[in-house]
């Protein structure tokens, strides 16, 4: 392909931003110079919620962080040496969660696309306008302009009951056991302006190695996300979030069984589906240490293709994301 492939990537948390940094490094390496008009991330805001009065978009600002190289890749969320000054005055009086924290640069951030969002844009042109102060080399997109949350709903010693998937997340670490996750609303909501239209124009689209559930999930339950997917002349490959029958990191696996599937790449392969069935995927990428499961893959109708999954440096991430478009023969 002479022109520079148009890639788009659904994503969510840790995994998608080092896929994300691997793509834009995997195109640099191809000579796209332009990568910001070649590669769109769509990305989940199923975890965004208001907190102290401003608008958290946990996803957005992970990958937002790690393409403007301003990240904390050590914690894995917020921004590389935030203090918390505010944060202490906000516990102090009592505002916000007291196991989440808010840090100072961080915060500069949330106080800023409030601020437009009171003014009446919309999240997406928030998105926009917020790409313009790093070259971040990726456009972003929100899966929706509508506020749809992800509901957890646990059972414990207290009963059933519900709760965002932030208090889910960072106050019980997981450790109450869910029912099930859901996006209250979501059946009425649109995909955010251009989503479709970028599946639709694409040479490739990604399913980043995301938490299926609660990243890659909230996106596919967009109306019109899915049907983009299952329409679009491009490959839909994706790569396997499970290593060796584990999870690489987060809680992916305690989502995986509430929802009854089972921690194992060929499982989440038949989660997606294959698109020559009534599912999403062309291609699903798999770890060497699962082998084993590409013929349990090729048995679904998918294309299975066996490569190092690991992304525990930007040199491997990059090799991954080249590894994937080359799947898509792009
Ligand atoms: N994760 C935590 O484990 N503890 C926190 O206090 C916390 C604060 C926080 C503030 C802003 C933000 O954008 C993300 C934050 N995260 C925190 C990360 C976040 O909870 C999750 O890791 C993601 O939503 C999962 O993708």
């Amino acid at each position: 392909m002479s022109r520079a492939p148009r890639v788009v990537v659904l994503a969510g948390g840790v995994g998608g931003s080092r896929f994300v940094l691997g793509l834009r490094s995997a195109l640099r390496s191809r000579g796209v110079a332009d990568t910001a008009s070649a590669l769109t991330v769509v990305v989940n805001t199923g975890d965004d919620l208001w907190l102290s009065g401003v608008r958290l978009q946990p996803d957005v600002d992970s990958i937002t962080y790690a393409l403007a190289g301003v990240n904390d890749a050590e914690r894995g969320w917020g921004r590389a040496g935030d203090t918390e000054r505010v944060n202490h005055e906000l516990q102090a009086w009592g505002s916000g969660w007291p196991w989440f924290t808010l840090g100072d640069l961080d915060l500069g951030t949330h106080l800023a696309r409030t601020g437009w969002l009171r003014e009446g844009l919309t999240p997406t042109e928030v998105l926009e306008r917020m790409s313009h102060r790093w070259e971040l080399g990726a456009r972003l997109l929100p899966m929706t302009d509508a506020e749809v949350d992800t509901v957890v709903t646990v059972r414990d010693e207290d009963g059933i009951r519900s709760m965002h998937f932030q208090e889910w997340w960072t106050r019980h670490r997981a450790t109450l056991e869910p029912v099930s996750f859901d996006n209250p609303g979501v059946t009425g909501v649109e995909p955010a302006p251009g989503v479709a239209e970028v599946i639709a124009d694409a040479d490739v689209v990604l399913l980043a190695p995301s938490n299926p559930v609660v990243s890659i999930g909230p996106i596919l339950a967009v109306p019109g996300v899915r049907a983009a997917l299952r329409s679009t002349a491009a490959p839909v490959v994706g790569v396997s979030p499970i290593i060796g029958g584990r999870v690489v990191r987060g809680m992916a696996d305690v989502c995986l069984a509430a929802i009854g599937v089972e921690t194992s790449a060929a499982a989440v392969a038949a989660h997606y589906g294959a698109r020559s069935g009534d599912g999403l995927l062309d291609s699903w990428l798999i770890a060497e240490e699962d082998a084993l499961a590409a013929d349990e893959v090729a048995g679904l109708g998918i294309h299975s293709v066996v490569t190092p999954l690991w992304m525990t440096d930007a040199a491997r991430s990059a090799a991954l994301a080249e590894a994937a478009l080359a799947t898509a023969a792009v």
